[in-house]
């Protein structure tokens, strides 16, 4: 969905992150190699904004809690990681906690960027940054089953990391970009098929013609449901657009992709066979293309199709 990103309109959007760290990228020291520390931010909702889009990346990879569940990972401080935040807040007190990891095999830079903005009801528009009022505790998490876990240790103030430019080159037009993109979306509505323009997909799926009554519909797949499905425009469009809007989303994360799709349609997570099948697959940066067959496949299972 990228090239529907209005880029001029992205470029004026002006980032407030700074990049932090931990104690060790203190008064210009250069961070160890495979060093892990946590990160943190706690706030507060007085409602649930409307809209949430967050991105976020690492120098060099990150694990992202919400409320202690997780909920993304970034791996390649280069191509950051867009979070979906809005189901995983609450009204009240919330916290986001990052494991951030620095790599190589001698000391260097490390740094952890996370912008997000916030559309309330009333219209309003807030920011939700790393900056100096986050903590930071050299005490790593004990997760388990993807969650959060006990984190002992003392949470302190974390340490302002000089900007790069060469992290600001890569990154800042694409993290802009996610942002215009999450903030100028549609919600996804329920709308009553009686209010929407009829199309062919909606007639193949059984809408039933105003002007006929009638009292049942029928369970099996008729001819021009199949071939509507199979091969019809409108549902073709949608999963191409679908599949671009997932790869921008979990980029480096093939498996919370495969996650998000199964939860979304099936209510349920995928099976480990299911899972190692499609990862295969997938590969590790999914293609537009692998991503659309997913969706084909998904979308056209009985499972989906009856049982849903
Ligand atoms: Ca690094």
């Amino acid at each position: 969905m990228r090239n529907l990103v209005n880029e001029e309109e992205a470029r004026q959007i002006e980032l407030t992150a700074d990049w932090i760290w931990g104690d060790s990228a203190a008064e210009g020291k250069v961070p160890p190699a495979g060093e892990s520390i946590m990160l943190r931010k706690s706030f507060t909702l007085d409602e649930l904004p409307e809209r949430v889009v967050g991105v976020l990346t690492c120098d060099n990879a990150a694990i992202v809690y919400v409320n202690g569940k997780e909920v993304a990972q970034n791996k390649d401080w280069q191509q950051p990681t867009t979070v979906i935040l809005l189901p995983h807040l609450k009204v009240g007190g919330n916290q986001i906690v990052i494991r951030a990891t620095n790599e190589g095999s001698t000391p260097n830079a490390a740094g952890f960027f996370f912008e997000a903005r916030m559309l309330h009801s009333s219209g309003e528009t807030t920011s939700l940054v790393s900056d100096a009022a986050w903590e930071w505790n050299p005490i790593l998490n004990e997760p388990r089953e993807g969650r959060l876990g006990r984190i002992a240790g003392t949470w302190q103030p974390v340490t302002i990391v000089p900007t790069l430019s060469v992290w600001t080159k890569s990154t800042a037009q694409p993290i802009r970009e996610s942002l215009a993109l999450g903030l100028s979306e549609q919600q996804p509505a329920m709308v009553r098929a009686a209010l929407m323009k009829n199309d062919f997909l909606m007639t193949a799926l059984g809408r039933p013609n105003r002007d006929q009554i009638v009292t049942s519909r029928p369970q099996e797949l008729t001819s021009l449901e199949a071939i509507n499905l199979a091969n019809g425009e409108t549902l073709m469009k949608s999963l191409a657009a679908g599949a671009n809007h997932l790869q921008l989303q979990f980029q480096g994360n093939p498996e919370g992709l495969v996650e998000f799709v199964y939860e979304f349609a099936y209510s349920r997570k995928p099976s480990q066979q299911e899972q190692e099948i499609l990862l295969t697959e997938l590969g590790t940066e999914p293609a537009i293309e692998s991503i659309q067959d997913l969706l084909w496949i998904v979308c056209l299972s009985p499972e989906f199709l009856y049982v849903r």
